[in-house]
């Protein structure tokens, strides 16, 4: 059977763009996949970060995937579990620089003032390979931001084997979905929606009150054209498309199935619709996740049952790798 690896950074609330684009997927694919979903805690000291927010953001980013619906006993904390650290370390090692350099994220989030970012962020794929590979999950669910890192991976696992002379490591496929995989920030439908964006007006959270969602609906950028009837052209608004898609993901439909209904309305009724659409969507989800943070010691418990279900299956893989580099086991 195929397994599924999957993860998210515990760097704030889950958003809109994390749902559409990943954790939907993850609660279909479970039922059919031998599957593991992750915090990556590990990933999100890249960035600068404080201690106790990375803490209340664990559990938050917890909450909000088990009021997804994501099943508890395949839930857990990366850093809790082992395997990670040590296959990633191999991987810094297989891995070559000029590879590295050509990731765009890197670029997008160190900026212009590199020099100063942590080396944590520049291995950063490293890492997240090995996330993936330590479970020998060859289907991993992501957004559209994740595919260059998903690429590298198949060549550290190409290389890792052709330098072992083996066949050890299998080959990976991003699952990215056909729509919403790059959902865009409200504020400017240029930037991918973002847990770092300094506005949080800029996103929905999975904590979102319907009153909220409203709001920021409301105050969502726009322009002063009414949503016309094809598709074909609205990549220049990218604001309409954005809220279009969004539209359309959440009731399963195509962008131009939208268009088919509200094309030729001005935003304010196209708005209406979706704030009532996002409510009935996120607002439970949101209810659900207040729920469970009233039990922070039953989160912990859940979380510790998970990273025991992924140490039994990633242990031996990872002592096989490290067998197989040299190392006595
Ligand atoms: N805007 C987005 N649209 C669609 N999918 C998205 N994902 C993230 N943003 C969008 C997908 O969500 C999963 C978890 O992402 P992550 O938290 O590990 O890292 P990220 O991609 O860096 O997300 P953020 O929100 O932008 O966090 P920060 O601001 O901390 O960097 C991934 O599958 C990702 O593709």
């Amino acid at each position: 059977m195929q397994r599924v690896f999957s993860g998210i950074q515990p760097t704030g609330v889950p958003h809109l763009g994390n749902y559409l684009g990943a954790i939907r997927n993850w609660t279909t694919l479970q039922k059919e996949y031998d599957s593991f979903f992750c915090l990556v805690d590990l990933h999100s000291i890249t960035m600068p970060w404080e201690p106790e927010k990375l803490r209340a953001q664990t559990l938050i980013t917890a909450a909000c995937l088990l009021a997804c619906g994501l099943n508890p006993g395949r839930l857990y904390i990366q850093s809790a579990v082992s395997t990670h650290a040590r296959l990633g370390w191999i991987f810094n090692c297989i891995s070559r620089l000029g590879w590295l350099n050509r990731m765009t994220q890197f670029k997008d989030k160190a900026g212009k003032n590199r020099e100063n970012h942590s080396a944590g962020l520049y291995v950063y794929p490293n890492l997240m390979a090995a996330d993936i590979l330590a479970f020998h999950a060859t289907l991993v669910p992501v957004g559209d931001d994740q595919r260059q890192h998903i690429e590298l991976a198949n060549d550290i696992a190409q290389k890792f084997n052709h330098d072992m002379g083996v066949e050890f490591f299998p080959e990976i496929k991003g699952l990215i979905p056909p729509h919403a995989a790059r959902v865009m920030n409200l504020r400017d439908g240029t930037k991918k929606m973002s847990k770092s964006d300094p506005s949080e007006q800029s996103r929905i959270l999975l904590t979102d009150s319907a009153e909220n969602i409203a709001l920021k609906i409301r105050r969502a950028k726009t322009d002063p054209e009414p949503l016309p009837s094809e598709v074909l052209g609205l990549e220049e608004r990218p604001e309409a498309l954005n809220l279009v898609t969004i539209y359309g993901s959440l009731s399963d439909k195509t962008p131009q199935a939208v268009l088919n209904e509200f094309g030729g309305q001005g935003f304010g009724q196209f708005k209406n619709a979706l704030t009532e659409l996002l409510a009935e969507k996120i607002a439970p989800i949101a209810h659900k996740t207040n729920q469970l943070l009233e039990d922070e010691g039953h989160i912990i418990a859940l979380l510790r049952k998970g990273a025991e279900a992924a140490a039994e299956v990633s242990e031996p893989i990872v002592q096989e790798a490290e067998r197989l580099v040299g190392f006595i086991r």
